[in-house]
């Protein structure tokens, strides 16, 4: 019988107060598990909390910044003491910046890369050893197109998914014989306000380009929406997957399978 339950489970799903992460979350715990979330500030857990329990989800809301590795060596151990140790970690806390590679300061480059890269590192690292002691363990990492492709203003962006391409994959190597699985999930072009400024409406009342562009990208011609990720999400939680590990999953409506239109 596949099982697909995560009945029991306690999920820790990082910045998760609204957009790709709430979904991931809301969709863990329909699938039975219960969500443990962290955001930047108190406004934003404040909002989350909130928002979970508007759909009905009882979910613990914790301030914490994924890149700073006291502050998560606490959550974690918070976690334990106030609803179980963790059994599912999604991490999901990221950001972009969008400036040209030859403008873009050292600093910012290093921000991108200590939030999408360094912070699943830490959270991981600061779960593993309770996974371990159970026996069991998933870890989901929340990759991107950019783990695969370039493209112009997001050299730190591409740099980071890409090192959590591969982060993912050593974790699976390192720890698939306690029987912990990591994998990736790689959402394509995805509605959120992450990627707002690239959908907003032009003066004219036309389409701003970045979003005719992406749909004639994507075969599925449309952009993502974050319920997308919700099904490959619990797949990568639930012992329905026990057998996949180091794989990245890429949700993108086909855009990585695809060449573009030819011109007519
Ligand atoms: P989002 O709307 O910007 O949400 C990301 C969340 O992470 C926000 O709540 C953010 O807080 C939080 N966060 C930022 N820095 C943090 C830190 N240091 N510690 C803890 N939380 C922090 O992004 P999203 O579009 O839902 O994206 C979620 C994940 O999916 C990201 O890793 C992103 O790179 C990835 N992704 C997105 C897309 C897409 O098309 N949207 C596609 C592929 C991958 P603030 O609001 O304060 O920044
Ligand atoms: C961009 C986008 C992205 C996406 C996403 C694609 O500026 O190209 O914001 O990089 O959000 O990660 O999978």
């Amino acid at each position: 019988m596949v099982n697909f339950s995560l009945e029991g489970k306690v999920a820790l799903v990082t910045g998760a107060s609204y957009g790709i992460g709430f979904a991931i979350a809301s969709g863990l715990a329909e699938a039975g598990a219960k969500i443990v979330f962290n955001d930047i500030n108190q406004e934003l857990v404040d909002k989350g909390v909130a928002a979970y329990k508007e759909a009905g989800i009882d979910a613990n809301g914790y301030v914490c910044d994924v890149t700073n590795e006291d502050q998560v060596n606490a959550l974690v151990a918070q976690i334990e003491k106030e609803v179980g140790s963790v059994d599912i970690l999604v991490n999901n806390a990221g950001i972009i910046k969008r400036i040209p590679m030859h403008e873009m300061s050292a600093a910012d480059f290093r921000q991108v890369i200590d939030i999408d890269l360094n912070g699943p590192f830490i959270v991981s690292k600061a779960v593993l050893p309770g996974m371990m002691k159970k026996g069991h363990g998933k870890i989901i990492n929340i990759c991107s197109m950019m783990s695969e492709l370039g493209r112009e203003t997001v050299s730190g962006y591409a740099a980071a998914k890409g090192g959590l391409k591969m982060l993912t994959k050593n974790i699976a190597s390192e720890y698939g014989e306690y029987n912990i699985q990591c994998n990736g999930l790689g959402p394509g072009y995805i509605t959120t306000p992450q990627t707002a400024p690239l959908r907003e409406v032009q003066p004219d009342g036309s389409k701003h380009p970045f979003d005719s562009f992406i749909i004639a990208k994507t075969p599925a011609a449309r952009w993502g929406n974050p319920e997308d990720l919700v099904g490959p999400a619990v797949f990568l939680a639930s012992e329905a997957s026990n057998f996949v590990n180091g794989h990245i999953l890429y949700v993108d409506g086909g855009i990585l399978a695809y060449i573009g239109k030819q011109p007519k």
